[in-house]
């Protein structure tokens, strides 16, 4: 690429046999230097080569000269020769150098100026998504009982009958162990089973654990319904539970109103309606204002004013029993939501598989 023939040939070939001959030589080459560096000073890649050409150790410009200008000079020349060369070596390299520090002083801009970010360009939008509306209101849940003292357990999904049902005075032929409502793992009635609650964690504390109790356990639950608009073979729940020596039915009910004015908000009303559970006596359906009416009836409500939230009840004393507990000493009361369903209700959703079809449309709109 120098494309210098002269220096394929010895000084002697080109006349050079004096000083001055061979200085002027010398001078012809570093104006070529010059000349060619100027040209292949603009784009990195060129300039790599340029420099190769130059110093390269086998072939480059200076290692051709050594070979065909010094080595074979004759002696009374070698120290001209040597000399020139230096120098040339030094214009050769610092010339090289100023232009390596002037190329990575561009490239380090070049890359400085396009990594800078125009702070007054508008930022990229990362669509950071959001806690999913079941998470969102399972934390909310979470707040508000351990505000007042109830810690967190969770359980395995997969369970026994006993825990699932008998421990929960839920007796053998009780229509809640039909497998019409329950996903029994091997078939057979007596095998494992989906929990249909969460209930089965609150026995295996109440194993574990000498009264006081007071937790919440939530988690993902399994009932073989057909899916429909608010109904699906999986969905979430919170259940709670109190047991202690003096728990009064006036603390489940103080405990109910805490949670529908925390959850609903302070207007909002309670109302208890008797039910029935085979791990609670007395039962009662929890219900509240309609959050959108305010009580005074609309679609959402069915115009009754109120909105059914939860299942509750003092803890049936039967279920001591399986636990150890002294039924005479202690008291408790327990309850049970669904948290699908709070969440459609506090988030005015309809439709239950909304919450599970991932559509960001629909995810979107809840901060
Ligand atoms: C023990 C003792 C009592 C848990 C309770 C309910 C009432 C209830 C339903 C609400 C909506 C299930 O998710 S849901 O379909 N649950 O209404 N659950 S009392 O009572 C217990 C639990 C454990 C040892």
């Amino acid at each position: 690429m120098a494309d210098l023939p002269i220096i394929e040939r010895p000084l002697a070939d080109l006349g050079a046999t004096t000083a001055e001959s061979v200085a002027s030589r010398f001078a012809d080459i570093r104006v070529r230097f010059d000349q060619q560096s100027a040209l292949h000073a603009t784009d990195p890649e060129s300039w790599r080569a340029f420099v190769l050409t130059w110093t390269g150790r086998k072939s480059g410009v200076l290692s051709l000269i050594a070979d065909n200008w010094l080595k074979p000079a004759p002696p009374e020349l070698k120290r001209v020769v040597g000399q020139e060369l230096n120098r040339l070596k030094t214009h050769v390299e610092s010339a090289l150098d100023q232009r390596r520090t002037e190329i990575e002083a561009a490239a380090e801009k070049a890359a400085l100026a396009r990594e800078q970010v125009d702070l007054s360009l508008p930022g990229v939008e990362r669509p950071v998504g959001t806690r999913h509306l079941i998470r969102q209101t399972y934390e909310e849940l979470q707040r508000i009982f351990l505000a007042i003292g109830f810690s967190v357990v969770e359980g395995p999904e997969i369970e026994t009958p006993y825990y699932n049902f008998e421990a929960l005075n839920i007796p053998e032929h009780h229509p809640a162990r039909d497998n019409m409502d329950t996903f029994y793992i091997e078939g057979a009635r007596g095998g494992h089973l989906l929990r249909t609650h969460t209930s089965p964690m609150q026995i295996r504390t109440m194993e574990k654990q000498q009264p006081p109790v007071r937790i919440i356990v939530p988690g993902k639950v399994y009932r073989r319904d057909n899916p429909d608009a608010t109904h699906g073979y999986m969905f979430h729940q919170v259940e709670g539970l109190a047991v202690d020596t003096d728990i009064t039915f006036a603390d489940f009910k103080g405990t109910v109103e805490y949670f529908v004015r925390e959850f609903l908000g302070p207007q909002a009303r309670t109302r208890l309606r008797p039910s029935y559970f085979p791990f609670t006596e007395p039962s009662a359906e929890v219900d509240a204002t309609c959050h959108v009416c305010g009580g005074s009836g609309c679609r959402i409500c069915k115009f009754s004013g109120w909105i059914e939230l939860f299942g509750a009840g003092m803890v049936n004393p039967a279920v001591y029993g399986f636990v150890n507990y002294d039924a005479e000493k202690l008291s408790g009361f327990a309850f049970g939501m669904g948290v699908d369903r709070l969440a459609m209700m506090k988030y005015g959703i309809s439709e239950l598989p909304l919450l599970f079809q991932n559509d960001v449309r629909f995810l979107r709109q809840f901060p």
